[in-house]
């Protein structure tokens, strides 16, 4: 190739790769907020997205081998930021094929991404990638989705050599997660989102606080007899971004209970632990959302939230809130709110 042309196509495979990159990160996330059967889609263009990056891989190896060469500024922050791609889609690959079914996988895949995105933003801003009229070209077109397609194809690929060789990856869940402890609460992992410690709670001396209307200092406390005497069931879920999934029958109270007939101004309610980590719902959920005392009759343990758990179908296992200690009707709408906890 003619030097003017390598850069031309050096440029190409840069944008490329920028497409593929925020795509990866993007069905990632979007993969981590679904709950429903939805998640199989996300997962699937987020697997191709991470084929993707590895069909390209020749490419960028030898632009980033005539930038070294160069040695031009910020080398080092360059080849960091290959390392983390490189370890996110190989830990990715891993974990789905059930070579390394840990929840430690997940932390390193996600880890790695999320470190990768100030070093994708601080290369794009050093070495911009300007976008032409001509990206959007016939050629260019026919180019992308036959990356689409390879991407896919190798996605396919994989999926039928892990069934094939009989590994694990084979046997998942929509969202990707492995079972573990079904129905042995004692077996299902103890997990937290990030840095929650597993609070010593009281029950004999611990209350539920209600807030059902909104602005209400009078606030109604509920013990963990009354809360456990309610005994509504339900057969549920618990799937963590980590990595694995368990199905279990809860009992405990259904919100609608505790919170009856609210008025007009309220648009969510918030579930708040005695940690401090909380989410927020949408008022018409309370029909589907349960607040347990038990897993399996047994009282919960420590490390699954004892005395008092949300238990959330079809969300994933973040919005499961252990250790609960009060409930909140709020004008706030449910979406004001970090996506994923911050805590
Ligand atoms: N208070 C509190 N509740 C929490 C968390 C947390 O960090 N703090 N982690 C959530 C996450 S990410 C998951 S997957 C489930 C795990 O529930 P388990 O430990 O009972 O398996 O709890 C959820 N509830
Ligand atoms: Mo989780």
């Amino acid at each position: 190739m003619a030097p003017l042309e390598r850069v031309r196509a050096g440029r190409k495979t840069n944008l490329a790769l920028l497409v593929v990159l925020v795509l990866a990160i993007g069905t990632g996330a979007l993969a981590f907020a679904i709950g429903t059967g939805w998640a199989w889609w996300a997962l699937a263009a987020h697997g191709a997205a991470g084929f993707a990056l590895v069909l390209l891989s020749p490419w960028k190896a030898a632009i980033s081998g005539r930038g070294l060469r160069r040695e031009r500024s910020g080398a080092f922050a360059s080849v960091a930021l290959a390392v983390l791609v490189i370890v996110a889609v190989a830990s990715g690959v891993a974990h789905s094929a059930g070579l390394w079914t840990g929840t430690l996988a997940m932390q390193v895949h996600v880890g790695s991404a999320l470190l990768s995105i100030p070093l994708i933003v601080w290369h794009v801003v050093i070495r911009p990638v300007r976008p032409r009229r001509t990206d959007l070209s016939r050629r260019a077109l026919i180019r992308g989705a036959a990356l689409a397609g390879g991407s896919v194809a190798t996605l396919g690929a994989m999926e039928a050599l892990v069934r094939m060789a009989g590994l694990r990856g084979s046997d998942r869940r929509f969202t990707g997660s492995y079972e573990r402890g079904s129905f042995e609460a004692d077996e299902m992992p103890v997990t937290q989102w990030l840095d929650d410690e597993v609070p010593v709670i009281d029950a004999s001396t611990w209350r539920l606080d209600v807030r059902a209307v909104e602005n209400d200092g009078v606030a109604s406390a509920l013990t963990f007899e009354e809360l456990d005497a309610f005994d509504d069931r339900v057969q549920a879920t618990l799937d963590c971004t980590g990595g694995w999934f368990a199905e279990q029958i809860w009992s405990g109270v259904r919100l609608d209970r505790l919170i009856e007939g609210p008025d007009e101004e309220v648009r969510s309610v918030l579930v708040v632990s005695a940690t401090g980590y909380a989410r927020r719902f949408p008022i018409a959920d309370v029909h589907g959302l349960w607040l347990a005392t038990r897993v399996g009759e047994e009282v919960l343990s420590p490390g699954h939230g004892y005395p008092l758990r949300l238990v959330a179908p079809g969300r994933r296992g973040f919005w499961w809130v252990k250790w609960v200690e009060r409930v909140e009707v709020s004008s706030t709408p449910w979406w004001w709110q970090s996506p994923f906890p911050l805590t």
